[in-house]
């Protein structure tokens, strides 16, 4: 089994604690970003990570004191200390004029030849997906919005496939639910889409992800598909609780599901992730990850209040995936 990347030996790491039996583990020093990180934020969460010339650096989700959510840049040399700019990214389009997003909130990060893919959710007369790049975390361009609203959760794969570039996402309505489901998108160019599919579907016989699911880390190349983190909802009679499940699918057609868990990987358990801004969330959105050694390190946000970091080694994880796998009802199915 392999995961197919870069060597990244500087990511953190720690072993699976004595004794703990699920496939993966929180970091020991969690939360790592705590409340009022900056002297305008109040909250970084739900946030994306990438190595980063020899070091990390990230777009963090900061929720500003005045309630409302941007995007900031930030830098770290061991991915758990982070230095965080206090003022939100300022975008430009491509033509240098500015072009600053009402909100921002969730943001995605992939690198391919040097450029630095960011999405996120931001306003288009509603929530839709905002899609940006830069090569230095310093000056940022913003592109054309992939879709209409109103969508969420927009993850780009890190490579092309069979020429075309792909994005998961999760069509919505106005309000939070329903419309659940992630949905699979291929462009030639980054800027028209289409070859819409459905991927994966909210359900299965449990129900931590009976109200909707969500793509969360871009996914993982490996030797047996790509290795998705996402997350699951469940409604509750205190509100939603927001899990983590892991899926795998087909490599040279990732429309198809090949494996997904048939229970949580990582649910709100810790008072870090009980109790906060908003309860019971865990909300993955990044991964930092060593081919070598097939280490992970899942950076996820924690109650929409901290930042907080989790682990697990490919080989254990993806036989739990294949071994714990339940599809849910109308994944694969030929749906246009
Ligand atoms: C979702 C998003 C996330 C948030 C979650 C729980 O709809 O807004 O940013 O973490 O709700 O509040």
């Amino acid at each position: 089994m392999k995961l197919i990347g870069k060597s990244s030996k500087n990511m953190p790491w720690q072993k699976k604690p004595e004794g703990y039996n699920g496939v993966v583990w929180r970091h020991e020093g969690n939360p790592i970003i705590d409340w009022n990180p900056t002297k305008k934020t109040s909250r970084i969460y739900n946030s994306a990570v990438v190595p980063y010339k020899g070091e990390f650096a990230g777009v963090f989700r900061a929720d500003h004191k005045d309630g409302k959510a941007r995007i900031h840049a930030g830098f770290s040399k061991d991915a758990l200390c982070w230095n965080i700019n206090d003022d939100e990214i300022y975008w430009k389009d491509e033509n240098g004029n500015p072009y600053q997003p009402n909100y921002s909130y969730d943001p995605r990060v992939v690198e391919m030849n040097g450029i630095y893919y960011i999405t996120w959710c931001t306003d288009f007369g509603g929530a839709a997906l905002g899609f940006g790049i830069t090569k230095d975390f310093r000056e940022f361009i913003r592109l054309e919005n992939p879709f209409i609203p109103f969508n969420r959760n927009g993850v780009l794969f890190p490579r092309k496939v069979n020429g075309k570039y792909l994005l998961l996402s999760r069509p919505s309505d106005s309000a939070h639910t329903p419309f659940g489901d992630i949905f699979l998108s291929e462009s030639p160019d980054l800027v028209h889409w289409g070859r819409h599919r459905r991927v994966m579907q909210k359900g299965g016989s449990g129900w931590w992800q009976s109200v909707k699911i969500g793509a969360g880390a871009a996914p993982l190349e490996t030797s047996e598909g790509w290795l998705l983190f996402y997350h699951g909802v469940s409604g509750t009679c205190n509100g939603f609780v927001y899990s983590m499940g892991a899926a795998i699918l087909d490599l040279d057609n990732p429309s198809k599901v090949l494996y997904r868990t048939k229970d949580y990987i990582l649910t709100p358990e810790k008072s870090y992730e009980t109790t906060g801004f908003v309860p019971n969330v865990v909300f993955p959105c990044a991964t930092l990850h060593d081919a070598d050694t097939g280490q992970i390190a899942i950076y996820y946000g924690a109650a929409d209040t901290y930042s907080a970091v989790a682990y697990s080694k490919l080989d254990e994880l993806v036989d739990f995936i294949k071994n714990n796998s339940e599809l849910a009802a109308g994944d694969n199915e030929e749906y246009r």
